[in-house]
């Protein structure tokens, strides 16, 4: 099934049920930690939540679908059904509830000072594996043909804009604010709207007219060099498939331009309903009952979700979209990463079983023999994965030393302390312990806890 597909999109639209998860126009950190970080549940924050974003102004197209400045014809598949666009939106006395709803249309000459970005573009009618193929594109090549009305099939995922941004010497403020909520995040380089200036290791995130240097590498709090924060552009029907979050991460998106219909699956309940016959999860839930599966939630122009660790979900563009997103994770999830990261693992090993039997061959059942397997376990895992568990504990340590927000956007430090001391115990029992980095990043996390 692919974005040619879209026009069962409306009839699917047409009987979602209320959306199932609490929507907030204000919430406190207190009560996003309460009701859903430690109970591992979704959110939606209301578009309130993005009404003073940049990107929410330059990237929508303010004038009326008669306007002659539009890309395209208001009508055109590539941008929305048949009855949506522009505020307020003129609907056809034949448009159900849910698809009387306000959308914009993107303004691709707003994008166009970002052309030269090499953009991941996934072609969502080719399938491959688990996901769709992919060509990184200069964004301008794919605009043209949006512009154009082709390329309807494309989507434009994982766009490191704010990465790019920044290494430019300029701040995301150019784009977005990150909620409040959302800024305790142990992924990515500590939110700051202003460019990041490498004055002395201690400013992070002040506005400097001078001219002097940019660099991450000496931000003391940026534990990696990893971005999980991403732009996604795409024509209405083109999606993503069915899956969970790297890492066991959380994520929240927030809908720019457009609006989303997103599936939800929750952990630890059958996902039955969306497996074929081999047992494997399908690779689109419109296989199954055309789609009327799981929990159904239309989320709206403006608005944000927050995707909970280890929900599977799917994600379809009801128009065109231009969305927001980052996987992020903080210490609640902490009991949910370690069993991801040894998923991982247990799968690279298998992989590489053969591996075990050589060096088996050649050192006998030896210590040495386990230190040398484990340690190829490690490198494997870090070059397929982007970590391993040295890596998982250098993000721990370095957020315990270099907190990325406020205390009263973070949970209490006894409750912090708790998650911590239980990953510590965990990895104690393992054999990755035997790795002298590994042991001394227990032993150096242990005395950040007493
Ligand atoms: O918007 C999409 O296509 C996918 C978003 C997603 O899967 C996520 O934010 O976790």
């Amino acid at each position: 099934m692919g974005a040619d597909d879209a026009s069962g999109l409306d009839e699917l639209v047409d009987d979602i049920p209320s959306r199932p998860f609490p929507i907030y126009d204000e919430i406190s950190y207190e009560t996003f930690l309460k009701d859903h970080l430690i109970p591992n549940r979704p959110l939606i924050l209301s578009s309130k939540h993005t009404a003073d974003w940049s990107s929410l102004h330059r990237w929508r197209l303010p004038s009326s679908p008669s306007s002659p400045s539009s890309p395209s014809s208001p009508s055109s598949p590539l941008y929305s059904s048949s009855t949506t666009i522009i505020a307020p939106t003129a609907l056809s006395s034949s448009s159900k509830n849910n698809r009387a709803t306000t959308t914009a249309l993107p303004d691709f000459a707003a994008l166009r000072p970002y052309s030269n970005h090499l953009v991941p573009t996934a072609n969502t009618s080719r399938r491959l594996y688990s996901e769709f193929e992919r060509t990184d594109l200069p964004l301008g090549e794919v605009l043209d043909l949006w512009e154009i009305e082709q390329g309807n099939e494309l989507y434009i995922k994982d766009w490191h804009l704010l990465d790019e941004l920044e290494k430019a010497g300029k701040g995301v403020e150019e784009v977005y604010k990150v909620p409040e909520i959302f800024r305790d995040d142990w992924l990515n380089p500590p939110y700051t709207p202003y460019p990041r200036y490498n004055v002395d290791s201690t400013v992070i995130g002040n506005r400097i007219d001078e001219d002097i240097t940019f660099g991450a590498e000496s931000d003391p709090s940026s534990s990696s060099t990893a971005d999980f924060r991403f732009v996604y552009l795409g024509p209405r029907g083109t999606y993503t498939p069915l899956h969970r979050d790297v890492y066991g991460s959380y994520s929240w998106s927030a809908n720019v331009v457009g609006r989303k219909l997103w599936w939800f699956f929750p952990p630890g309940e059958s996902l039955d309903a969306v497996r074929d016959s081999r047992g494997e999860t399908v690779f689109d839930v419109r296989e199954v009952r055309g789609g009327k599966v799981g929990i159904r939630v239309l989320q709206n122009q403006g608005e944000i979700i927050f995707v909970p660790s280890g929900w599977w979900h799917q994600v379809i563009n009801l128009d065109f979209c231009i969305s927001i997103n980052h996987n992020f994770f903080s210490s609640p999830a902490l009991p949910h990463i370690l069993p991801a990261l040894e998923t991982s693992q247990r799968r690279v090993e298998e992989s590489i079983s053969d591996v075990r039997e050589m060096i088996n061959q050649r050192l006998g059942h030896t210590p040495e023999a386990q230190r040398e397997w484990v340690q190829e376990v490690q490198a494997l895992l870090e070059r397929d994965q982007g970590w391993n568990w040295a890596g998982f504990l250098r993000i721990v340590r370095d957020n315990l030393i270099f907190p990325k927000c406020d205390p009263e956007l973070r949970p209490p430090h006894s409750l912090v302390v708790q998650w911590v001391k239980r990953v510590i115990e965990l990895v104690k029992d393992r054999d990755e312990m035997m790795i002298v980095e590994i042991k001394e990043l227990v032993q150096e996390i242990e005395r950040l806890l007493v």
